[in-house]
């Protein structure tokens, strides 16, 4: 099959993968804009490159004709969670658009049954419908769920995998091995202290919100020119992130929004 062929098979696998990006890191950014925690850290995609795909095919003995059925990694999402039970919130959140936008077809647990390299990761295979300018058609994508940690291991060992060609010496497999191992214990502490950890995290969260509504609520009062306002508000403000308590910040906030909203009744 020539390159131009593949180039054409390859456009919804593409569409597909943006589109899933977009979805997940949706779901991240709404819920940190209201200051929610959220289980999703971060999201990444690929399509598969044609050499890996055609490797694959080999490997398994599939014909060409059989890879887009048989192939259910060409397109692939991976989404990063801090803590392991936040994998099982992002699963919960994919079965909830199960023949919606999406179908899940089957899920691989290598978090409960880790694989023999050491590896972990939830997996689910879905169908995704996808609109081309050739009409409409429903590919086969990979989603990868695993922890901040599980991403590190899986990543290092990947391209020592890659650059043994699976030949792996045995001293550099045993501390791989034990790598997992630690990235586990990792893992489980972290688990331990998440809601230290959320907290935190949640505090952050409201703190960045709140100034920014009282920088842009600023601007706003400077926009319509009350010079006055802006600058005692101003010297209010300073003096607050000084001290850094929440309580005053929201006060603030409240009160510039209070005189923003005045000032929009008049109008
Ligand atoms: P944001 O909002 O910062 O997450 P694209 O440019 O859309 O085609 P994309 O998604 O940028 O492709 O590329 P890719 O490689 O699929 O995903 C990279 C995203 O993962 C980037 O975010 C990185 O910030 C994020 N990322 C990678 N490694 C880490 C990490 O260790 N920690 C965190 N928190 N994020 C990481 P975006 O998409 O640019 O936007
Ligand atoms: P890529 O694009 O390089 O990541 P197979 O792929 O033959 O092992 P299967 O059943 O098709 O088997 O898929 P499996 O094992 O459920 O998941 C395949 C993908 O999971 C791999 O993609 C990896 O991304 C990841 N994975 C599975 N096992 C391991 C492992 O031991 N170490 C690491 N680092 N990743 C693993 P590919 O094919 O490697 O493609």
């Amino acid at each position: 099959m020539g390159l131009r062929h593949w180039k054409k098979i390859l456009i919804p696998y593409e569409q597909a993968v943006e589109e899933l990006k977009v979805k997940f890191k949706a779901i991240r950014n709404e819920l940190r804009e209201i200051s929610e925690y959220s289980p999703i850290e971060f999201v990444t995609g690929r399509v598969k490159k044609v050499s890996s795909i055609l490797e694959k095919a080999k490997k398994y003995g599939f014909a060409e004709n059989e890879i887009e059925e048989k192939i259910e990694d060409i397109a692939g999402i991976r989404i990063m969670c801090q803590f392991v039970d936040d994998i099982y919130k992002v699963v919960e959140l994919i079965e909830q658009r199960d023949g919606k936008d999406l179908k899940i077809v089957y899920v691989k647990d290598y978090i409960k049954n880790r694989k023999e390299s050491g590896y972990r990761s939830y997996h689910m295979i879905i169908k995704y419908p996808i609109q081309t300018a050739f009409g409409n058609k429903e590919i086969l994508a990979e989603i990868q769920i695993r922890t901040l940690a599980m991403n590190f291991w899986a990543t290092i060992e990947h391209s020592i995998n890659y650059k043994y060609k699976k030949n792996v010496p045995e001293p550099i497999k045993e501390r791989l091995k034990k790598s997992a191992e630690a990235a586990y214990h990792l893992d489980k502490e972290m688990w331990e202290i998440r809601h230290e950890v959320i907290n935190a995290q949640k505090l952050f969260e409201i703190k960045s919100n709140t100034v920014s509504s009282i920088v842009n609520n600023i601007q706003i009062l400077q926009y319509i020119g009350k010079e006055n306002e802006v600058n005692a508000f101003q010297e209010k403000f300073d003096k607050v992130l000084g001290k850094g308590n929440i309580v005053e910040l929201n006060d603030l906030s409240d009160d510039i929004k209070y005189m923003v909203d005045k000032y929009k009744a008049f109008d």
